[in-house]
């Protein structure tokens, strides 16, 4: 990889991630629809809104490989879910394999599997169960890009963002949290593993209470060094000051699942 493309750096992962990437590989080559507040001056920026095909089409140029970051990263109206994380994570694929890159890392999240319960341990395999339409927005991305890796060559992971920051902030978190070392480590495998093809990763570090099956990433290398239970203490702290929902609890996509929870299952056992 000799130019990498970060879609999304201006975001709080794109930010923390340019800091980690910088110097790994020659050239990183920043694009979001807005400048990042910190873009340092021998950076390279290109502004593009994801819904506008031209503007991707010049961000993606020349780049060997994408981390493909933007969007919108929570729940949205569907409006700004469909232009952001549809028609921008297409645009993102299809642009990619038409320039000839190489690699996508294709920034998932929980949300895509947050209908299961928390006891259930979850690989690779089980069947999408979005909370949201932000969710439902991150199966697609898988699902796109399974298509370009299998029709068009490209090489594609998948890394399923459980929650990104320096330390995990409440019990979820503890299950789930990633460190912004270890998201790096997955995104390095993704960009550089020779036997990539179309994979699909967890990106949470080594939390004793979580709930992923990670093997398909630790066999391609992954070592992660952070782990929650040392932040324990102050975790479970800010937890009891929460005010507490049944739904939200019982599942692993926390309040993804309560919000606008109408009718549902409130408590599936599988
Ligand atoms: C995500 O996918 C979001 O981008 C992030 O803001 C957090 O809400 C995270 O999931 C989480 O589940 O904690």
């Amino acid at each position: 990889m000799h130019t990498v493309l970060i879609t999304g750096a201006a975001g709080s992962i794109g930010t923390g991630l340019r800091r980690l990437l910088k110097g790994v590989y020659p050239k990183l080559r920043l694009s979001d629809a807005k400048t990042p507040a910190d873009l340092g001056g021998d950076e390279e920026f290109m502004p593009a809104e994801l819904t506008d095909v031209q503007a991707v089409e010049r961000a993606v140029k020349g780049v060997d490989g994408i981390v493909h970051l933007g969007g919108f990263s929570v729940e949205g109206p569907w409006d700004t879910i469909l232009k952001s994380n549809i028609i921008g994570c297409y645009n993102v694929f299809d642009a990619a394999a038409r320039a000839g890159v190489q690699r996508v890392v294709f920034a998932s999240s929980n949300h895509a599997i947050g209908f299961y319960p928390r006891h259930r341990r979850l690989g690779v395999e089980a069947a999408v169960r979005p909370d949201s339409r932000y969710g439902a927005s991150k199966a697609f991305g898988e699902a796109i890009g399974a298509l370009y890796a299998f029709k068009h060559g490209l090489r594609v992971t998948c890394i399923r963002i459980g929650n990104f920051a320096d330390k995990p902030v409440d019990r979820r978190r503890l299950s789930i949290w990633i460190s912004p070392a270890d998201l790096a480590q997955l995104v390095r495998i993704g960009l550089d593993h020779p036997d990539i093809r179309y994979e699909m990763f967890y990106a949470a570090s080594d939390n004793a209470r979580g709930w992923w099956d990670n093997s398909a990433a630790y066999r391609f290398g992954y070592w992660p060094q952070g782990r929650a239970e040392e932040h324990r203490d102050e975790a479970l702290a800010a937890q009891a000051k929460l005010s507490s929902n049944p739904i939200a609890e019982w599942y692993q996509g926390g309040p993804f699942c309560s919000d606008e929870f109408n009718g549902g299952v409130e408590h599936s056992p599988v």
